[in-house]
């Protein structure tokens, strides 16, 4: 059964700052996944919190909005069937030492913190967050 999907991508300041955007994004096309749309951007910290508000009550949810929001990110759709998943396992886990290998967390991930990618975990969260960057 089909099930084509749409998930936001994001590479995070530490890989964009290493110019992995373009080994990245090749490591999406060569797994079939299509990147609909692009762009980089440098989000102000106002706006990361907005982003990453379901972690609003944890205690790493400042270094995390003041980190996303420290340098250019580059953010995307991509499509794919099952991409939501899909996505989520080509990034690894969150924590790069505890990611499989092959995974891009695994491969460019410097610390928890610091784990290069980010993508969407739900359906529902997928389209708010593609929504967030990419309103019009
Ligand atoms: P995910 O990015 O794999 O979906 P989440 O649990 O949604 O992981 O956390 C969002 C982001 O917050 C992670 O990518 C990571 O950068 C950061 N983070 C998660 N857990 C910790 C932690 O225990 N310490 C510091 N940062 C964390
Ligand atoms: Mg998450």
């Amino acid at each position: 059964m089909s099930n084509l999907e749409q998930t936001l991508s994001i590479i995070k300041p530490d890989a964009v700052e290493r110019n992995l955007e373009n080994e990245i994004k090749n490591i999406f096309l060569e797994n079939k996944f299509k990147i609909i749309k692009d762009k980089k951007i440098h989000i102000t910290k106002a706006e990361a919190e907005e982003f990453y508000k379901v972690h609003q009550t944890k205690p790493f949810y400042n270094d995390l909005c003041s980190y996303l929001s420290s340098g250019p990110i580059v953010v995307m759709i991509l499509e794919k069937e099952d991409a939501i998943l899909g996505n989520r396992k080509i990034m690894g886990a969150t924590d790069p030492k505890k990611a499989d290998e092959g995974t891009i967390r695994k491969k460019f991930g410097i610390s928890i913190d610091k784990n290069s990618v980010h993508g969407s975990d739900s359906i529902e969260n997928a389209k708010i967050e593609i929504n967030f960057f990419f309103k019009d």
